[in-house]
């Protein structure tokens, strides 16, 4: 199996970006994340196109968060992966592994050529992702319902450590059905978990069926608040205003924080976009060509 390095001067590239972000005036900030979330959702395309495998519709909801997250958000150090005191991200919603990677490729944690051999046999680039394998990868997941248990554990031991490291979870809408995330969430207010942020991607399908067909979520952010969580709901497309929420937090002291973010599943490409079956199909040339034109820009 390759091993995976990171690209040289990446830590210092990342970190200049995620200066000029925060200082940029707000129409570029979210000029330049859009774009960024674009070229995600490109680089995801010829990925889970090459692999004929991928689930293309979860990786497009949440493309504008994991580009936020990896250029504007996390302190991370893509020379460093293992650095104690980082920030952890962990990607709940496993099965959307090709976003992750294209992230985690955009930012240096390794070479972009290493994304064309996405679930090819052999690659550490699973469908799933494996944290022993890729770096900057904190939990293997895939299982849903098992993250935010995890992050749990993580922000508990940064605290213990006294790190002053923020943990991320992102979970699927249809993953929040698993009675483990309760369980977590109930741990992690008791626990007054402040360094806990929960970020759910809301694009209201789940594999086969719309959530609230299946078993519904609503009133979500009630439910999230009667846990004794902070809840905050964001457009999941509008950098701006995922940018400002992911960094106000924690939203307030002695709470975990919990950001619903409203999203599309095929989010990017109209024949795709709130497309239940866009799930985990893999387009054909044609489909391919039309996506390519529509992320063009
Ligand atoms: C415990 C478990 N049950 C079933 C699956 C199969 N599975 C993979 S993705 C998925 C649907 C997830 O829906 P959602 O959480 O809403 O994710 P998104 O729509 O954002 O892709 C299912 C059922 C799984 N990975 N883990």
């Amino acid at each position: 199996m390759t091993e995976l390095r990171s690209r040289p001067g990446s830590t210092a590239e990342l970190g200049a970006r995620r200066d000029w972000l925060e200082h940029a005036e707000a129409a570029d900030r979210s000029e330049h994340l859009a774009a960024a979330a674009t070229a995600l959702r490109r680089r995801d395309l010829e990925m889970i196109t090459a692999a004929r495998m991928g689930h293309i519709g979860g990786d497009f909801s949440a493309a504008d968060i994991v580009a936020t997250l990896y250029l504007g958000v996390l302190r991370v150090d893509p020379e460093a992966p293992d650095w104690p005191d980082r920030d952890r991200y962990i990607q709940s919603k496993g099965h959307a592994s090709a976003i992750l990677y294209a992230a985690l490729a955009m930012v240096g944690f390794f070479e972009d050529e290493a994304l064309d051999t996405y679930m090819a046999p052999l690659s550490p680039l699973n469908g799933h992702p494996n944290r022993r394998h890729v770096p900057g990868v904190e939990s293997n997941t895939g299982p849903l319902g098992h993250g935010l248990p995890v992050g749990v554990g993580a922000a508990l031991a940064g605290r213990l450590a006294g790190s002053s490291r923020r943990v991320f979870v992102l979970t699927g809408d249809g993953e929040l059905q698993e009675g483990s995330n309760w369980e977590a969430a109930m741990a992690a207010a008791h626990h007054r978990l402040d360094n806990l942020i929960a970020i759910v991607d809301r694009n209201g399908l789940q594999q086969g069926a719309r959530t609230e067909e299946t078993n519904g979520l609503e009133p979500l952010a009630d439910k999230w608040t009667a846990f004794g969580w902070q809840v905050l709901q964001v457009d999941g497309h509008d950098h701006e205003q995922l940018y400002q929420a992911l960094r106000g937090t924690p939203l307030a002291a002695g709470k975990p924080t919990c950001i619903i973010a409203r999203t599309q599943k095929g989010h990017g490409v109209s024949f795709m976009t709130d497309r239940v079956e866009w799930h985990h199909k893999v387009p054909d040339d044609q489909q391919a060509s039309q996506a390519r034109k529509e992320l063009a820009t």
